[in-house]
């Protein structure tokens, strides 16, 4: 054998403590020093350096896949002395199960991951405006955090020179003016499944079209709050860019200071969701709800803010959520290079295909806005655009895009935004049409106030962590289903 031999002992010594990083899994050792500070997990991997990392990896399960593999072997330095070894192998351990605490989901939801739990919304339930809260999609990079009794939990405002303003619960509902916002949430890795399939592979979880979900969230202004904890709105500190928000279990994310105090940005500290409090996978008992932007900004469990002139120093603002060019890959990614995704672009989706025909055709509304009478398809689906940008036309296509046309974008059960308001909610939108127009695929794209809309293809857009995976979405014209 040609790999040298080591001693238990010596990877013992490459622990968080150390320089440089060891692990193992089965025999093989590895010096994952390179990789740490490149790791989608953030530093919690150092929990595992100087061992095994066999035990973490049976806990967070989303470890268990080729890919993961295949980048731990490029860290390969050698295998363990067969002394140190029974039955061949190294010993495992046991660790703390960190996600025993979680609390149950609703099972209709479609898990991509358990340990984090990342589940999406049903295709079912993404055809109605607000999503019950049940049914919203859950990503969690790491553990649902235990913060006890929600009145008591605190929120600390770090001011920009150090000094600190506390509130519980209790004090926001108490001295604040309360605001219901309606807004859509969606991951930035919402269709990443679809990227892959259309161009090549990407790291992450392959979400379908169900990381994207809306609610009535109830909370408090940021701004308001900041006002009072000392900030001053109108001529404010320039040393102040940045909002930073630090969650109960380790995440953290920040926007733009700008964003976080703007009279029409409705940054809102929430503490409900569709009137009822928010449940603990959605960030019970405090989240910072940031419409417009990507999702990964609006931080649950919130425990603090930090006014500052720098950004976030997380894994989820610094090495993440952002988008390269087609030619980047991990082992040449300069992340610096690319600032964090904040507002979004252009997206929709196609969530339901039905044949109708007879009587339920002309029971139905279909015929008299189609004018349609005989068997028809009905396509739904729903169309989205990040920075409040109002979305203001839908085309589909039954014929892979050589005929094109505009859906009915549907009002809404109550009306959700006052004059002043942007357009954080998604649209829901519906079209009928002939069964002799079908051809081969369906294919929906959006168009948003600015004229902004969707690329064509995904090769063009590829990005290796597969964000913003927005092109045009395709359904073959056979996955229609019978009324
Ligand atoms: C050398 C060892 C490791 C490698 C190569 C590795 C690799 C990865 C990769 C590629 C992902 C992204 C997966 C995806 O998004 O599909 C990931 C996520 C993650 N890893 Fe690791 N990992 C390692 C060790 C660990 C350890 C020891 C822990 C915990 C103690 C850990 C915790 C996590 C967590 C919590 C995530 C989820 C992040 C998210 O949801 O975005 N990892 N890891
Ligand atoms: N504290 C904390 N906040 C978080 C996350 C997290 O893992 N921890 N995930 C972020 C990401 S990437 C997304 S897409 C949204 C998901 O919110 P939801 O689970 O309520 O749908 O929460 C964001 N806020
Ligand atoms: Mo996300």
């Amino acid at each position: 054998m040609s790999e040298p031999l080591i001693r238990l002992a010596e990877i013992h010594e490459h622990n968080r403590e150390a320089g440089t990083f060891w692990v193992y899994r089965g025999d093989r050792v590895y010096d994952i020093t390179d990789w740490v500070p490149n790791h989608p997990g953030g530093e919690v991997i150092l929990r595992a350096v100087g061992g095994s990392i066999e035990p973490y990896w049976n806990i967070f399960t989303i470890h268990q896949n080729q890919d993961v593999y295949d980048i731990l072997e490029q860290y390969f330095i050698g295998n363990i002395d067969p002394r140190d070894l029974v039955d061949g192998k190294a010993p495992a351990g046991l660790v703390d199960d960190p996600f025993k605490s979680d609390p149950e989901r609703d099972s209709s939801l479609m898990v991509r991951s358990s340990r984090p739990c990342n589940a999406e919304t049903p295709a079912s339930e993404l055809g109605t405006f607000i999503t019950p809260a049940e049914k919203f999609y859950v990503r969690n990079h790491l553990w649902v955090p235990d913060v006890g009794d929600a009145e008591d939990h605190r929120l600390t405002i770090e001011l920009i020179d150090g000094e600190e303003v506390t509130y519980s619960v209790a004090d926001l509902r108490k001295n604040f003016r309360e605001y219901n916002i309606t807004a859509t949430l969606q991951c930035s890795g919402n269709r990443r499944a679809h990227m892959t399939a259309g161009s090549r592979p990407t790291n992450g979880l392959q979400w379908q079209i169900g990381a994207i979900s809306t609610a009535t969230w109830t909370g408090v202004r940021l701004r308001d709050v900041l006002a009072h904890a000392g900030v001053d709105l109108n001529e404010p500190d320039e040393d102040i860019k940045h909002a930073q928000f630090v969650g109960a279990e380790a995440y953290g994310a920040s926007i733009s200071f700008d964003k976080a105090i703007d009279r029409h940005g409705d940054v809102m500290l929430v503490y409900a969701m569709n009137g009822q409090a928010l449940p603990r996978d959605h960030g019970y008992p405090l989240r910072v709800l940031v419409p417009g932007h990507v999702a990964a900004r609006s931080v649950k469990w919130l425990n603090k803010v930090i006014l500052s002139g720098d950004e976030s120093t997380s894994q989820w603002q610094k090495r993440d959520y952002k988008c390269f060019g087609p030619n980047v890959a991990s082992h040449n990614v300069n992340w610096d290079d690319a600032p964090a995704i904040q507002e979004t672009p252009v997206q929709s989706a196609i969530t339901g295909v039905r044949q109708v025909k007879g009587d339920r055709l002309r029971d139905s509304d279909l015929a008299r806005v189609y004018g349609l009478e005989e068997e028809s398809v009905v396509l739904e689906g729903y169309a989205f655009a990040g920075g409040g940008r109002e979305i203001i036309r839908v085309d589909v296509s039954p014929d892979n895009g050589k005929t094109w046309w505009q859906a009915q974008l549907l009002p809404h059960d109550k009306d959700v935004h006052d004059d002043n308001q942007k357009a954080w909610a998604w649209k829901q939108w519906r079209l009928a049409l002939p069964t002799h127009a079908l051809h081969e695929h369906f294919c929906v794209k959006a168009v948003d106030e600015s004229y902004n809309s969707q690329p064509e293809q995904f090769d063009a857009f590829y990005n290796f962590r597969g964000n913003l995976a927005n092109g045009w979405h395709r359904v073959p014209v056979s996955s229609r289903s019978k009324d």
